[in-house]
């Protein structure tokens, strides 16, 4: 069996059975219903934030953001991300505008943004990329001067905080991605995270359709209701949420023991003061040091069985719908490039046994 980059995490089958046999008796299957309401809630408390609109993937609520804040013109964003979040900003008709990561997380560079800015930028799209939190006061503060919305896509993000604080709470709004792939998954789902009942209430409209009611749709809305047999499996995969967030830890822990003083190789430690998840453990390989190039590592751990994944190579910003973009040059994101050319994702889920992990650190040890 390979070893693969992640595994669903799976909930009890004879427990979701259970639920499945009362989704039966109710015959309520979608459009809102009683576990969809209980998710929310149990989101809202397990995440620490006001309020929690479910969706039925990662992509959409990044779509119905835009839209609901009425974004229009220059959305500033990174390119070190997937393709998902630059999507959604073509899709509300705007012009995506990158800006330079900081090495130092992956995260689009504060000191970038105000460069970046003309009369057109009306928002600022960053990335938590890996979980790894972005500067969100800085962030912040270049919003409020500029008078721009910030979005942040939090995919990566769930359950992460910042000295108690969870991140989903900065900008205006947040959305995550529940995909199979995730740390927490609904099978595919996901959700946005608001401040407020007025604005959750507006986002819950929009997306069934913009309907305020029976006869009044009050925007153009999108259909991405996550349904009631998602929203169950969701409840049971809530309740194991936090042994799966120890057992990828204990992972980390694992791979920078063995790899820290591998010539060549470098990763993220753990920040002060942050709740990680570990959704993910990027590598950075530099060649020249290393004795190997990114991909002749990546390929011998794919011929010997270890599945790692380039995310995010390549680049959104060189993808043909953006590569004509003026921002889109080499030359303004080398940073973004570099760690896109020297990366590799290595396996990392609660399910990882010791000697998967041990077969994962020999490989990239012994050349
Ligand atoms: N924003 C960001 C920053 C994102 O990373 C994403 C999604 C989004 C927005 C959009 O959210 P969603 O609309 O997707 O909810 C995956 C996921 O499809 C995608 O959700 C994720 N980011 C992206 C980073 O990765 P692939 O194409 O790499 O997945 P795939 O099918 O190659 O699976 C990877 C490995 O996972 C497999 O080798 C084995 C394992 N796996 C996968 C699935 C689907 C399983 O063991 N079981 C499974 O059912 O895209």
């Amino acid at each position: 069996m390979p070893i693969t980059v992640t595994s669903p995490l799976l909930p009890d089958l004879g427990e979701f059975n259970s639920l499945l046999q009362e989704i039966w008796d109710s015959k309520w299957i979608t459009n809102n219903g009683s576990f969809h309401k209980r998710l929310e809630t149990a989101l809202a408390e397990y995440l620490k934030v006001p309020y929690v609109s479910l969706f039925t993937n990662g992509t959409l609520p990044l779509l119905t953001a835009l839209q609901a804040l009425r974004i229009t013109g220059e959305v500033i964003t990174t390119p070190y991300s997937f393709v998902a979040t630059t999507h959604a900003i073509w899709w509300n008709g705007c012009k995506p505008v990158f800006v330079d990561i900081d090495p130092a997380t992956g995260n689009m560079d504060p000191d970038r943004i105000e460069a970046a800015i003309t009369p057109k930028t009306t928002a600022i799209m960053p990335v938590h990329v890996y979980g790894k939190p972005c500067d969100t006061r800085r962030i912040q503060e270049i919003a409020d001067k500029y008078g721009l919305k910030v979005i942040y896509d939090a995919a990566h993000a769930f359950g992460v905080e910042v000295n108690g604080e969870s991140i989903l709470n900065a900008g205006d709004m947040s959305t995550l991605s529940f995909h199979a792939t995730k740390v927490f998954n609904t099978i595919e789902g996901g959700a946005m995270v608001m401040h407020d009942a007025e604005t959750k209430k507006r986002i819950d409209f929009l997306k069934n359709f913009g309907f305020a009611n029976e006869v009044e749709v009050v925007g153009p809305g999108i259909n991405s209701k996550m349904d009631e047999i998602r929203s169950a499996y969701g409840l049971l995969n809530l309740k194991q949420v936090d042994a799966a967030i120890e057992a990828r830890h204990q992972v980390a822990i694992r791979y920078r023991e063995a790899l820290r003083n591998v010539e060549g190789i470098t990763f993220f430690d753990d920040m002060p003061g942050v709740r990680h998840n570990y959704s993910y453990f990027p590598i950075f390989v530099d060649g020249d040091k290393y004795g190997m190039t990114r991909d002749e590592l990546y390929f011998k751990m794919k011929e010997n069985g270890v599945l790692g994944r380039r995310y995010f190579y390549p680049l959104i910003s060189t993808f043909s719908t953006y590569r004509g973009l003026p921002s889109a040059t080499p030359e303004n994101l080398p940073k973004a490039h570099r760690m896109a050319d020297s990366v590799i994702c290595l396996p990392m889920h609660h399910a990882l046994s010791e000697e998967d992990v041990n077969k994962v650190i020999s490989l990239i040890i012994k050349q």
